[in-house]
């Protein structure tokens, strides 16, 4: 369809920060590069700071800004609320759009606690029986090598699957004196790497396997206990504008975290996220062994997929490095030719094409804020594990039997 007659989805976006940012593009981006039944339009951006938040919208391409998230959801000329805000507002402002006929796109973890968690998930099927849609932005199942793994295990490539291998690192909390931010805040952000990025492991492993984490073992640390106070991030990977006089508060967070887990299905699991990781940048890693196969995968080569595939000829069997850039792939036919590679915003925009398209056909996107709860009950698990070592056994106990 003519995109000047393609039905408008008018947006309100609430947070302007890297999540906004990369929201904003996908926004801008995805009815350009793949045919949508319905045209994405940035229409408000709401902030707290008028002046930040008018600086950002005419940076990012927003039409209108609002001050108050609440103003946003009044307003008849939005259609969608997107929630780039941390965590503790997550419930609030979901359960506010959602009751007043919005659809909603709300960034990962869905919330900072089961309960929260729980009642939005028990809205959004409430609103869902309206045509009012939720989805939980978990962007690296949109990944094509991520989506392409979920392919293959579903077409039976891997036989019965037995292992999960997911690992999170980044490096960016190494530096002691990286400045205390809302990320590491326990009230602001729930839980640090945990949450911030053990919860996409969670996700990447269910969604590709197709099962569900049962039961958790884990153990979590923090390394820093304390950070200085009022420094600015250059990026992520930056470093604050603190030196050995500035004040330092409490960090409530975990850096890393470590845990097992059991599948529904049979597989185990070895899960890890930190960001402590001196010398990885966004290494997501996810290896699946089954009885027939394995894959393999590394964000930080996330246009390829490892691929062990027993049925070759022995002589020919190893690890082969599938380059995700084939028309066959999932999304990478809408962009460019063979070998030209995607990278990280590409997945916040393959999110956009996929809940425009489940709204444009008035079906429930995924992951729903039902999914979204499931990880939400594993980052709970987790906590509680580490929380109670009960089965923590001292080396300094075991017996020589
Ligand atoms: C920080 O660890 C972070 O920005 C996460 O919050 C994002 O979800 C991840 O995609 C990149 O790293």
């Amino acid at each position: 369809m003519p995109q000047n007659q393609t039905p408008s989805l008018r947006v309100g976006m609430v947070g302007y920060a890297f999540m906004g940012a990369a929201h904003s593009h996908a926004w801008h981006t995805a009815h350009r590069f793949f045919d949508l039944p319905l045209a994405p339009e940035l229409t408000a951006l709401a902030g707290r700071n008028k002046a930040a938040v008018q600086e950002a919208a005419g940076r990012m391409g927003w039409a209108s800004t609002e001050t108050d998230w609440r103003a946003l959801i009044e307003r008849d000329d939005i259609d969608l609320v997107d929630i780039c805000t941390p965590g503790n507002t997550h419930a609030e402002i979901a359960i506010a759009a959602l009751k007043a006929g919005k659809h909603v796109l709300c960034e990962k973890p869905l919330a900072n606690t089961v309960a929260e968690a729980e009642e939005m998930a028990a809205v959004a099927a409430e609103a869902a029986a309206k045509g009012v849609y939720a989805m939980c932005g978990y962007s690296y199942r949109r990944t094509p090598a991520l989506a392409l793994a979920k392919r293959m295990v579903d077409d039976g490539r891997l036989g019965t699957i037995r292992h999960v291998r997911a690992q999170y690192l980044q490096d960016w909390l190494s530096d002691e004196n990286a400045p205390l931010t809302w990320r590491m805040d326990k009230e602001k952000s729930g839980s640090g790497a945990l949450g911030d990025i053990g919860a996409h492991s969670i996700d990447a492993a269910q969604f590709v396997t197709g099962q569900r984490i049962t039961g958790v073992s884990a153990l979590m640390e923090t390394f820093t206990t304390e950070r200085p106070v009022g420094g600015q991030f250059v990026g992520l990977g930056g470093h604050g504008e603190t030196d050995e006089n500035t004040a330092k508060g409490p960090v409530t967070v975990d850096d890393a975290v470590i845990f097992s887990a059991r599948f529904d299905g049979g597989p185990i699991g070895v899960f890890e996220a930190t960001r402590a990781a001196l010398g990885r940048k966004n290494a997501m890693r996810l290896e699946v062994n089954g009885s027939l196969g394995s894959l393999a995968f590394d964000f930080e080569e996330m246009n390829f997929l490892q691929f062990y595939d027993n049925a070759d000829a022995a002589g020919d069997r190893g690890f082969h490095r599938i380059m995700v850039t084939e028309p066959e792939h999932p999304y990478v036919g809408n962009w460019w030719p063979t070998g030209h590679g995607l990278g990280y915003e590409h997945g916040f925009t393959h999110q956009v094409v996929d809940l425009v398209r489940a709204l444009g056909s008035g079906t429930a996107p995924t992951p729903s804020f039902a999914d979204a709860l499931q990880v939400q009950r594993v980052l709970a698990a987790v906590e509680h594990s580490a929380g109670n070592s009960s089965t923590w056994t001292p080396t300094y106990q075991t017996t020589n039997s």
